[in-house]
């Protein structure tokens, strides 16, 4: 009999797909209308649960699932899961720790760019006829800040973080970076406090786990990033405090930001939406065909371990 697995969150890779269907029996609960009932029906027959990293699986969740064995979350933050309840009913959690970094990173790069250059807001002036409108060439739009050579802040310096560094070297960009204690390892450098490192950064990103930090970057550290600093989110939502960020960016304490994640997803802060000098992502940092294929493939790797 082919093991039986909950699935909290969808897989977009077909063939990723069409292996679990072969190997398990999977339930799709994250399509259930009515979930409390779906897991009365199906909960004692599940072994194994895939879920996403912002989903993640609550206590109210896996109590209902007496016979858990695995909780295999496809992407790297194991923060949305309870992990004391895991750890104290044998239950094994597993993330894919190293296949998103560079896509992860990628988009940083890209967020930062976005957001210095203005490219979202070039783009709207380009589609909505703007262009030939105007009298004077580009007349509706600013000059951008020019990223090469911007001093990069980097909260967490983890796999992602590293990643990050990298491609901002390659930009000319002296890097800066706040972590629990300093790499012996990389050529960058330390920075102890937070709020230090937003003062001496024109772009500060968002790089860190959030297992633990939540709301790090408030009002405080946006005041010292200053009027024209940018902040990157590539991390988890809950790791800025929204409310500041937004008055931040209303009062121009910094120049603009550029997110992928929210506290709340999928809804994001209205305030937002209207504003020239933030770009945003609906959590799409691995969103690629080839990460999420070898995300998939751990998954898959991490239920057979455990189930067959
Ligand atoms: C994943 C994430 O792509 O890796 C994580 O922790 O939050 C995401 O970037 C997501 O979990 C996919 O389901």
């Amino acid at each position: 009999m082919k093991p039986h697995i909950l699935q909290l969150s969808p897989i977009l890779i077909p063939e990723i797909r069409e292996q679990l269907a072969t190997l398990f029996t999977v339930h799709p609960y994250y399509q259930q209308a009515d979930k409390a009932a779906y897991l009365r029906e199906v909960g004692g027959q599940i072994r194994g649960v895939i879920t996403g990293g912002h989903t993640g699986i609550t206590r109210q969740v896996m109590e209902q699932l007496p016979h858990l064995e695995v909780v295999a979350v496809n992407g790297v933050g194991t923060d949305a899961v309870d992990l004391a309840y895991a750890r104290d009913h044998g239950i094994t959690v597993s993330a894919t720790v190293g296949a998103l970094t560079e896509d992860v990173a990628d988009l940083a790069m890209g967020l930062l760019i976005a957001a210095c250059r203005g490219l979202c807001t070039s783009d709207r002036y380009v589609r909505s006829g703007q262009w030939p409108a105007s009298a004077t060439p580009l007349a509706p739009l600013p000059l951008a800040r020019q990223v090469s050579g911007l001093r990069v802040g980097i909260v967490g310096l983890g796999r992602v973080g590293r990643a990050v560094a990298t491609r901002a070297t390659a930009f000319g960009c002296p890097i800066s970076y706040t972590d629990l204690q300093p790499m012996g390892d990389v050529p960058y450098t330390f920075v102890a406090d937070l709020v230090e490192l937003a003062r001496h950064s024109d772009a500060l990103i968002v790089a860190a786990a959030a297992d633990k930090a939540e709301g790090i970057i408030d009002a405080r550290v946006l005041q010292a990033l200053g009027s024209g600093g940018y902040l990157i989110n590539v991390a988890r939502g809950k790791l800025v405090n929204e409310p500041d960020l937004v008055a931040a960016l209303e009062a121009g304490h910094i120049a603009g930001a550029g997110l992928d994640v929210f506290v709340d997803e999928p809804n994001v802060p209205p305030a937002l939406f209207a504003r020239d000098d933030v770009v945003l992502q609906p959590h799409r940092a691995s969103a690629t065909v080839q990460t999420r294929t070898r995300m998939g493939e751990m998954v898959i790797a991490s239920l057979r371990q455990a189930l067959i």
